[in-house]
């Protein structure tokens, strides 16, 4: 019985303003997923045909009756809504239904502060939790946050007693917020440096990107079981929303020992809150500073173009501009009458289960980030047997024979290797 109690998903209305676009249906349909991936139950919808929100009440008078009603029918707890929403909406509609209401931006940032593992993530999120309250401390709150799920609802809602209290309570919160940007910023700082020496080292990296539960830490993980530098070093997979918070990177070696990075980022959604992907910004750098860009999409979801353009979209949030990009439809084996591995243009129908599918992926990649590689013959003298060994090391190295004067190899170099290894190079 008690068992029963604990596993009981707190039950929730969505609601919503049908503007009357495309999308509607798409979002709301997000919004119950990521109801679910916050431990609760959707069990209503409430929706509304309305240009504008309701400046006090977000709906109109009778809608919010109609709430009211739908909260009483299913004995829902809380009401979740599709969008932003002010203090004086959330404090009218709460005095109204007499439940708790959050905004879908509140909601996507207690799932994130739920799966926030890393000290950077977890600074991240609070960073942007906190800049999330700044505009709606209240002096006065019916809210009881503190039964939500997860254990850290209470993180925006906060109780004070009068103006002074309201004051305190927002600088206290600035001072917090600067304390945690600084200590992110010694962190980024340090992955900065890193980025920067693999630069001069002159390693492609591509970046695994696109909408979550997409398959990017699957794909991640196929490939660092196959060519990873260290195997078992694979990433956090599962089927649920936001597996991902922090970005990895993987060194690949292909068997014909040229390498490359991989990483794999934070997944997106639709909506997604600004203060979240600002503080998101530097953990997807990885992406913005990649040589290619694999945007992976669940072609099996009957909503993926609409996932798509939401990854387009934050793409371009974060500033992320002209990067090559392979489209990679994943998950084909779910799809009926799909044909996979296919190359449909420069973009590729694929199954991350499926190691031909895997084969085409790498081929890919190799297309886009070798493309520039020379084949070279190169002599070192005998005195020089450093250079044979950093050729063989870094090198895609074809054959070798010992000439008169030296080892003789039929290499393929990088540009930036033809410039290092001219002095040998006979051609
Ligand atoms: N059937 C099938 N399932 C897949 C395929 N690729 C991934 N999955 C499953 O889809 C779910 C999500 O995969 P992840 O790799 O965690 O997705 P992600 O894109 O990293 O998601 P976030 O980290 O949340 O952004 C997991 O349960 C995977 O096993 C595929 O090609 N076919
Ligand atoms: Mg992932």
């Amino acid at each position: 019985m008690i068992e029963n109690e604990i596993d009981a998903k707190r039950p929730v209305i969505l609601a919503g303003l049908d503007r009357q676009t495309e999308d509607f249906d798409y979002q709301m349909e997000e919004l119950a997923n990521l109801v679910e991936a916050n431990q609760m139950e959707p069990v209503g919808t409430v929706t509304q045909k309305l240009e504008r929100p309701n400046p006090g009440s977000y709906f109109g008078k009778g809608k919010v009756e109609a709430l009211k009603e739908a909260v009483e029918y299913y004995q829902a707890d809380m009401v979740v809504t599709n969008d932003e929403l002010s203090p004086s909406q959330i404090r009218n509609l709460e005095a109204e239904t007499g439940v708790s209401i959050i905004d879908r931006t509140a909601l996507i940032l207690d799932i994130f502060a739920s799966r926030a593992k890393t000290r950077t993530a977890k600074l991240q999120v609070e960073i942007a939790q906190l800049q999330y309250q700044l505009p709606r401390l209240r002096t006065s709150m019916n809210v009881r946050l503190d039964q939500q799920t997860g254990g850290n609802g209470g993180s925006f809602t906060s109780r004070g007693a009068g103006e002074t209290k309201l004051e305190m309570n927002r600088r206290h919160i600035e001072h917090q917020i600067g304390d945690l940007r600084k200590e992110l910023a010694e962190i980024e700082a340090d992955d900065a440096t890193r980025r920067a020496r693999r630069d001069k080292e002159s390693i492609k990296n591509v970046a695994l990107i696109g909408y979550t539960n997409a398959g990017k830490s699957t794909i991640m993980n196929a490939l660092v079981r196959r060519y990873g530098e260290n195997q078992d070093k694979t990433v956090f997979q599962a089927d649920m929303l936001f597996a991902t918070l922090e970005t990895s990177v993987r060194k690949l070696n292909l068997p014909d020992k040229q390498s490359f990075l991989l990483s794999d980022t934070v997944g997106f959604v639709s909506n997604l809150p600004h203060g979240l992907v600002a503080a998101f910004k530097a953990t997807l750098a990885e992406a913005a500073q990649a040589d290619l860009l694999l945007q992976v999409v669940d072609y099996s979801d009957p909503n993926y173009r609409e996932m798509m353009k939401t990854t387009e979209a934050t793409l371009k949030e974060i500033g992320v501009g002209d990067i090559p990009m392979v489209v990679v439809y994943n998950k084909a084996d779910k799809c009926e009458d799909v044909v996979y591995p296919e190359r449909v243009g420069d973009n590729l129908i694929i199954s991350a289960q499926d190691e031909t599918s895997l084969d085409v992926l790498v081929e890919t990649v190799r297309q886009h980030i070798f493309a520039d590689l020379k084949e070279q013959t190169i002599l070192v003298p005998f005195d020089q047997g450093q250079i044979v060994a950093e050729l063989n090391e870094q090198a895609t190295v074809l054959n070798t024979e010992y000439v008169e004067t030296g080892t003789k190899m039929q290499v393929v170099l990088t540009p930036v290797q033809v410039g290092r290894f001219a002095a040998y190079i006979v051609d």
